[in-house]
């Protein structure tokens, strides 16, 4: 990647950066977001998560070194890049000083690493809720990834979490462990019979991270409002995707935040009027983690294959993902309501192989043939794939530097997707190391 340059267009003279941009998932998460990230974090000051916690896994390869980060954003691997946690972010502390201790061993330099005070803490009562809640539900069950996320966003909105800044006032973190566990103790014995938990444990637990959290925490939006004034670059690093955004996915099968481009604003306290440009991460097949609607799935060999082949495991959980090919309605819905600059397609290489590729441009839906993302959840349950075969390619494209290194009917197939989604395709990846990257214009 050019790295004097985020335009979406290799460097050009005259081209200014822009102040923030967003890098977000455009279909269910999983499509290489981390290795986006961490292409562009040579050329940006700043890396801010605003979502979701430590349900996400970010899959970075740096030569022969490959790293799975949860919580941390995946600028922290760039060394001249300012890692930060935002307001929005769900914390579980064990985990953040996990994940710092273990790239510490490995000699990346961690202390650059500002945490918003007022992000909400993922507290151990939170997992336990969220893993029961789900056994309850039996074959209703979301499939969340059990790490206490939609639990611990609950009280952020019902106004009884607890947040980073909390731990440095051991009065009000008492007030406020006992009041929360009051009222989940009733629910875990009562609905869940489950043991009730200690306040008393949880609070030891906290206040023990307290000193080693201290040194992180920061007024995050205004850092971040100062340095766009002073001329720095910001990245915003969505976790998940956009048809698992709270308020536009396929709800309630979504996570419990706001991963589309809203989501940067409300979660890092830095306005819409700075950020020009926003990036949507695009696969170029589908899979989804959990249950909930999936249109184009395959439960056939080709979904084995894409599975295999593209390596598609659960970063955090180890689950399999399900796999499909690639949904353009889906594409053309996260253009819209992200306000997408340009996608960047991922793993073109996994296609290589196929005599044609299938690529859903529409939806039957009831005998009528739908072509925008239906808002009906029970439409979109009932959705069935059009789709258009393209001719596939045998190559293996995994060295390819430019374009036109591509097989011609690979330069097709992204050609296709192009006119089909809705914005500019202008990065392609085609393997996970860093050089594996095509920019496109
Ligand atoms: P949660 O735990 O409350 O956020 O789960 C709610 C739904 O959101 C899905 N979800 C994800 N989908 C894809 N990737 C995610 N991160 C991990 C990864 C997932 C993993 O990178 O592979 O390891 O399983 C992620 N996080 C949440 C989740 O599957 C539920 O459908
Ligand atoms: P994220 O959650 O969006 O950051 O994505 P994950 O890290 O969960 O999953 C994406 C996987 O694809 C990781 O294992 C990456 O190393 C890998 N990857 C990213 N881009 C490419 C690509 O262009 N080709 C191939 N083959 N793998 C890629
Ligand atoms: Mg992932």
């Amino acid at each position: 990647m050019g790295a004097a340059c985020l335009m979406g267009c290799p460097a050009r003279k005259g081209c200014t950066p822009v102040p923030a941009l967003v890098l977000l998932g455009a279909q269910w998460g999983d499509e290489g977001k981390g290795k986006a990230t961490d292409l562009l974090g040579g050329s940006v000051d700043y890396v801010v998560r605003y979502q979701g916690g430590n349900n996400a896994g970010h899959t970075v390869v740096v030569g022969d070194q490959k790293y799975a980060l949860h919580l941390l954003p995946s600028g922290i691997l760039s060394p001249t890049c300012t890692p930060v946690i935002g307001g929005g972010v769900v914390v579980d502390p064990s985990v953040l000083l996990d994940e710092l201790r273990g790239l510490d061993e490995r000699g990346i330099d961690t202390s650059r690493l500002l945490l918003s005070g007022n992000a909400h803490l993922i507290t151990p009562y939170h997992t336990v809720i969220d893993k029961v809640s789900e056994r309850f539900l039996g074959k209703r069950r979301i499939g969340t990834t059990g790490r206490g996320i939609g639990p611990a966003y609950a009280d952020k909105i019902n106004r009884v979490g607890i947040r980073v800044q909390d731990l440095f006032d051991e009065s009000i973190l008492r007030q406020k462990v006992e009041s929360a566990l009051d009222n989940k103790n009733q629910v875990l014995v009562k609905l869940y019979n489950r043991r009730a938990i200690a306040a008393g444990q949880v609070l030891e637990e906290l206040l023990g991270y307290a000193d080693r959290l201290r040194g992180y925490v920061a007024d995050t939006a205004l850092v971040l409002n100062r340095a766009i004034d002073e001329g720095k670059v910001v990245l915003f690093e969505g976790g998940q995707g956009t048809l698992l955004d709270v308020d536009h996915g396929t709800y309630p099968f979504v996570t419990s935040s706001n991963p589309t481009a809203g989501g940067a604003c409300t979660g890092s306290g830095v306005g819409p009027t700075k950020i020009s440009r926003v990036i949507g991460i695009l696969k170029a097949y589908t899979t989804r983690v959990g249950a909930g609607p999936f249109p184009t799935e395959l439960h056939d060999e080709d979904g084995e294959a894409l599975r295999r082949i593209g390596h598609e495991y659960g970063v955090t959980t180890g689950r399999d993902r399900r796999c499909g090919w690639f949904d353009a309605v889906i594409a053309r819905y996260a253009a819209r309501v992200n306000g997408l600059t340009d996608f960047f397609l991922t793993k073109l290489d996994v296609l290589s192989g196929w005599e044609r590729i299938p690529v859903c441009v529409a939806y039957e839906i009831d005998g009528r043939r739908v072509d925008e993302m239906p808002y009906s959840q029970t439409d979109f349950h009932h959705a069935k794939p059009v789709y258009e075969f393209l001719p596939g390619w045998q190559e293996d494209i995994s060295g390819a530097k430019s374009l036109a290194d591509l097989p011609g009917n690979a330069q097709r197939y992204v050609r296709a997707l192009e006119e089909m989604s809705g914005a500019p395709i202008s990065a392609i990846g085609v393997g996970p190391g860093r050089d594996q990257t095509i920019e496109v214009r």
